[in-house]
């Protein structure tokens, strides 16, 4: 048995037909499927620990706080953070950077400011910036996207001002994988004296972060990408600047005390953690980050970029098929077209194939109009895929072809 049919084995949701189909997942971009450790610890933590944290002296709340503070050291020691304070829980990528806009930016902006995002930006790293310059009165500049889906970096270096107060850019696209270089666009920013906040919900599954090499002001992820469960997530953010940021949300366990005259808040991390949190995502996340960690990186790197050779080559070579942005630097995403057929189309012809890709804008309407484009078909590679699920992808392909186009 190969290695990778060992990895696809312990994700139990992989193993299942669609119709007489064999499922071949290419949909990871939207979210990973579980190993059976994740699925383990959840289960566990309710049919053993299940108890409030950070509250209870009793024995069940004693064990769940410690294994949701696990979690955290685990998400802080896998992304290198230099203390686990630096890492909040939120739900997702979209909370982290509504967290930020909201706490971090909205007290600092004001006219004449500006944010800087991409053109490639997910709507989550536009839409809060939008709503925090419509609250401040701070303007929006966005830097330009080669054709080739690269960043135009004369773009973003011309856009950084000293009125640039935010710089916001994904780490990796989710419509069309483009690596960004994140080390070089945070130094620039803080050349400018911009504070750096990146959107990491398609990296941390699939390549190395480390805050420490990084050296950006912020990072957002979201667990559901990395093999975690839905609705748990994470905010980098350094120490020093979320010392300095009051809370977003008022609440239980995000004070020290309360009374009707002054309130006054608990320390970092818990002042960003108003409520009950997702208790069990955390412990679901922290599974999953010991499962990258037993996997490694390099085997992921290069298992994802062998498939994605391949994936493109097998796309390439059917008539009627375009890639769509297929930068050099790229994690395991291949966007495309089929001429005369429309991508939903494709997809729908692709399920009954059994092969689940997503199609439409991926939430990247602006980074679609730059490609003239109002949707795309994208298959997106995690480690447990194949290249026979790439070669079960071009076949789909051409069926769909056959039948419309
Ligand atoms: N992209 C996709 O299919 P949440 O929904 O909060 O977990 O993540 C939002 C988000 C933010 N940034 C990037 C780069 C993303 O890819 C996503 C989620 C999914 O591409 C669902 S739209």
């Amino acid at each position: 048995m190969s290695n990778t049919q060992i990895i696809a084995d312990s994700f139990p949701a992989l193993h299942q037909t669609i119709g007489d189909k064999r499922l071949v997942y290419l949909d990871s971009a939207a979210t990973t499927q579980k190993p059976q450790c994740v699925i383990d610890a959840i289960t566990s933590y309710y049919e053993h620990d299940n108890a409030n944290i950070h509250r209870g002296v009793h024995t069940l709340s004693m064990r769940a706080t410690k294994a949701y503070e696990n979690a955290r050291q685990s998400v802080a020691s896998l992304l290198q953070a230099s203390r686990k304070e630096e890492i909040i829980f939120v739900r997702g990528a979209t909370e982290a950077i509504n967290l930020v806009a909201q706490a971090f930016a909205r007290p600092i902006l004001s006219v004449g400011d500006e944010i800087l995002i991409t053109e490639m930006e997910h709507h989550s790293n536009i839409v809060p910036w939008q709503l925090v310059c419509e609250q401040t009165g701070a303007s929006l500049k966005v830097a330009k996207v080669n054709d080739d889906g690269s960043l135009n970096i004369d773009s973003f270096k011309e856009l950084l001002t000293k009125d640039t107060t935010i710089v916001a850019f994904a780490h990796v696209s989710n419509a069309i994988g483009t690596i960004n270089p994140i080390r070089e666009m945070c130094a620039l920013a803080r050349e400018v004296g911009a504070i750096s906040v990146v959107d990491g919900a398609q990296a941390v599954g699939h390549i190395p972060v480390s805050m420490s090499d990084v050296d950006c002001d912020f990072y957002a992820t979201s667990g559901h990408k990395m093999f975690g469960p839905t609705g748990i997530g994470c905010l980098y953010g350094k120490h020093a600047l979320l010392e300095e940021m009051e809370p977003w949300q008022g609440g239980g366990d995000m004070i020290l005390s309360v009374s009707f005259e002054e309130t006054t808040w608990n320390n970092v991390p818990f002042k960003f953690e108003a409520g009950t949190p997702n208790i069990a995502g955390a412990i679901g996340l922290g599974a999953a980050v010991k499962w990258i960690e037993s996997f490694g990186y390099d085997a992921m790197v290069q298992h994802e970029q062998e498939l994605l050779a391949y994936g493109r080559d097998v796309l390439q070579s059917i008539e009627g098929v375009t890639l769509i942005g297929a930068s050099e630097h790229n994690a395991g995403v291949i966007a495309f077209t089929v001429a005369g057929v429309h991508p939903h189309d494709v997809g729908t012809i692709l399920d009954h194939e059994g092969v689940a890709i997503r199609t439409g804008n991926h939430c990247a309407e602006p980074l679609m109009r730059r490609f003239n484009l109002s949707a795309t078909c994208r298959a997106s590679i995690s480690v447990y895929n194949t290249s026979k699920d790439l070669d079960h992808l071009g076949s789909a392909v051409q069926e769909a072809i056959r039948m419309l186009g």
